[in-house]
Parts: C-alpha cells; sequence; structure tokens
C-alpha cells in the first residue's frame, strides 16, 4: 500500500501548491451545495406505494359511489348513488327500467355471488357523474340479454337514459 500513500502524498502537495487553503474550502462547499441537489438527502416515504393502492382499492369495494364498489362488477354507465339516488332505488324524478340485464358479483365480504340486477333509471337526460365501465361477465352485443352496453330505458316510456342502479336479487349457492 506504500504506492497509495505516495500517490495520495503526492496529490496533496500538487493542491497544496496549486491552491489556498481557502479556494480549497470553497471549492468543498461548492461540491456539498451542489450534492444537495443531486442525491436524494431530504426525507422521503419509503412505504411500499403498491400496499397504499391497495388499500384504497379494498376501501372502495365498500364504497357505493365508486366504481370499485363490489355490486358495480358488471355496472356500464352513471352510478344512480352519484346522481340522487342510491345503490338499488333511482333519483327522484327518475323511472326505473321496465328491463334490465343480470349480471354476477362476488361480495368480498362474504365471499358469495350475488345476482346483480342492473337497473337503469329513465325520463331525465343523462347524470354525467361517477361514468363506469366495469364488464365482469359481461357478452359480446350480438347477444342482447347479457350484453351491458345497452340503454335498457328501451320499454319504457320515456327512453331517456339518466344512471343504472345495482339491486341485489339473488345470492349463488355452493354446489356439493
Ligand atoms: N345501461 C347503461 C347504458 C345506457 C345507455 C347506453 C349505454 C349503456
Amino acid at each position: 500500500m506504500k504506492w497509495l500513500d505516495n500517490f495520495f502524498e503526492k496529490k496533496t502537495r500538487q493542491v497544496a501548491q496549486s491552491a489556498s487553503r481557502r479556494s480549497a474550502l470553497v471549492k468543498v462547499g461548492k461540491l456539498f451545495v451542489g450534492a444537495a441537489f443531486v442525491l436524494p438527502i431530504l426525507p422521503f416515504d419509503r412505504m411500499n406505494p403498491n400496499a397504499q393502492a391497495a388499500e384504497g382499492k379494498k376501501a372502495a369495494q365498500d364504497d357505493e359511489t365508486s366504481c370499485d364498489y363490489w355490486r358495480h362488477c358488471a355496472l356500464d354507465g352513471f352510478i344512480c348513488s352519484c346522481c340522487g339516488g342510491t345503490v338499488s332505488s333511482c333519483p327522484p324524478g327518475t323511472e326505473v327500467s321496465k328491463v334490465t340485464w343480470v349480471g354476477t358479483c362476488r361480495n368480498p365480504h362474504d365471499g358469495k355471488d350475488y345476482l346483480i340486477s342492473y337497473n337503469d333509471c329513465c325520463g331525465v337526460t343523462m347524470c354525467g357523474r361517477c361514468g363506469c365501465n366495469r364488464n365482469e361477465g359481461e357478452r359480446p352485443g350480438y347477444r342482447l340479454g347479457v350484453h351491458n352496453d345497452i340503454n335498457w330505458c328501451m320499454a319504457n316510456t320515456s327512453n331517456t337514459y339518466h344512471c343504472t342502479v345495482a339491486a341485489i336479487v339473488g345470492v349463488g349457492e355452493a354446489r356439493g
């Protein structure tokens, strides 16, 4: 390691001969200030962002105004809970659709599959809030009864679509 000592001694002497102590301190100071901009020296959140996202998603499963709400697994339209109604009742001034389509969603709390009737609420112009496009179990459009991208107000006096509710109409039984 003698050569290393010699090397640094030589370099140190060179620096000492070519620069004053004050200018050396100025250079070191500049180095620190520069490093503060380049290196992440401020405290930052080391929490796993994926874990936070999973928590948020879990909370949304119970929020009736969220597309991630468990009953909305096949809802294509505007959530009535955001439009003056509830998850299973139409907003005042609208009329529930006479025809509907039924999807199946799993309730994360009991692990059971529920039949959900996605009725449209009709008679008032589109709500425009909380638009969702979830399509679990949906089938192609040429099979009308199992497709969710349909205006189910078609059989009502007014065909004007406002929003969609998601009422539970049945529960699946485990087969033995
Ligand atoms: N069932 C909701 C909807 C209404 C109008 C058009 C497409 C989808």
